[in-house]
């Protein structure tokens, strides 16, 4: 049994991304609906975490509203103050058109930050083996200037310069396993040698113009971003492949002191956003990879921090998983889908799953050279 820190706030659910048919606006001939970035999936993980009495073998911390200075470490000034401002008056859009919010969302967004640091100071001080921060909205693709496809903070970015300002951490890996391309902390640290950014993603599905192979990092730091492009229709295989053979050589040549992971449930089975097949046994077992590498490289030090996964059936099966694979704990608790998903011939790695793998495979190796 390890350690482990879990972060949820009932206030990351009163995040409002308003009336919409799930991305698009409402009006006209499109009845409203929600928009897919609802409170539902991450209120129904948390709901099971408790439910299953996993709750009772974790180590609940509490989050804490990241201040205008640890946000400031990586977005600019006008654009937390355009946040402020609209969040204070009416609420608006992050600045791509595709992520609204509502009045209040400023505090919230920054509570969202705020948890990552508070499970990465849990863990850098010795409170945790490791942690899962359950916060909402989420951050990956957001940029220094700008909020972008739901996301309105970095948190994961945050929470790295947070653990390099106040706890002299250097190098820094993060993996990104939502099926949506992890360009936030991409741009963010493309020219920066000590942060490594490993996105395993669905190709050309949002943003559509980036996550190629070929965008490697600039100057010092080409080598360090490593892109795994997947084709639709990839089940466990391919994930637990990308993993073992792309993100654990690049993390053991790179021997980074904390390795934080943008964890997103949309590459699931049941994710009308994604095209993937992944199940509550391919996250466990990713997660569980991820805590090993972390345990060979730097004694377990590894932070999860939400990001997508819109189905509010199966994302709760899929984060319990992940989260007895980080502690070790049991909870007997069945994924209820499994009879359906589990058995699909989508799980065996395919050659052309293979072909993106063994190409991003070479990329780790070239860093295994380098450093
Ligand atoms: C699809 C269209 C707008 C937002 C996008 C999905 C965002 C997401 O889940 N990113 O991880
Ligand atoms: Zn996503």
């Amino acid at each position: 049994m390890r350690r482990t820190g879990y972060i949820w706030h009932e206030l990351y659910a009163w995040h409002d991304t308003g009336t919409h048919a799930g991305v698009i606006p409402a009006g006209g001939p499109v009845q409203p609906y929600l928009n897919f970035e609802s409170p539902e999936s991450k209120t129904r993980m948390a709901s099971l975490v408790e439910v299953s009495g996993l709750i009772d073998d974790l180590v609940k911390i509490p989050a804490r509203p990241a201040t205008e200075e640890d946000v400031l470490r990586i977005h600019t000034p006008d654009y937390v103050a355009r946040i402020k401002s609209d969040s204070e008056k009416h609420g608006g859009d992050g600045g791509d058109g595709w992520t609204p919010f509502g009045k209040g969302s400023f505090e919230i967004a920054l509570l969202a930050a705020g948890g990552t640091i508070a499970a990465t100071e849990a863990v850098l001080n010795g409170t945790v083996d490791n942690a899962y921060a359950l916060v909402r909205p989420p951050g990956h693709h957001a940029v220094r200037d700008s909020g972008k496809g739901y996301c309105i903070f970095s948190n994961v970015s945050v929470a790295i310069e947070y653990a390099r300002a106040v706890h002299n951490i250097e190098r820094i890996a993060i993996v990104d396993y939502d099926v949506h391309h992890g360009n936030g902390a991409q741009d963010i640290y493309y020219s920066d040698p000590n942060v490594l950014t490993i996105s395993i993603h669905q190709e050309f599905l949002f943003p559509a113009d980036s996550g190629t192979l070929a965008e490697r990092g600039d100057g010092a730091a080409h080598g360090t971003c490593i892109n795994v492009p997947l084709p639709a229709g990839c089940g466990n295989g391919a994930y637990t492949d990308a993993i073992q053979r792309v993100a654990g050589p690049a993390i053991r040549a790179f021997q980074p002191q904390l390795i934080m992971v943008s964890s997103g449930f949309d590459a699931s089975a049941a994710d009308p956003l994604g095209r993937m097949a992944v199940t509550a046994s391919g996250y466990r077992d990713m997660a569980t990879e991820l805590v090993s590498i972390a345990e060979e490289v730097c004694e377990g030090r590894v932070v999860f921090s939400h990001e997508g996964g819109y189905s509010p059936v199966y994302v709760p099966f899929c984060g319990l998983a992940v989260l007895e694979a980080l502690s070790g704990s049991q909870t007997g608790v069945q994924d209820a889908f499994s009879d359906l998903f589990e058995g699909s011939p989508a799980h065996s790695l395919k050659p052309w799953q293979d072909d993106v793998i063994s190409a991003a495979e070479e990329l780790a190796q070239q860093l295994q050279l380098k450093v």
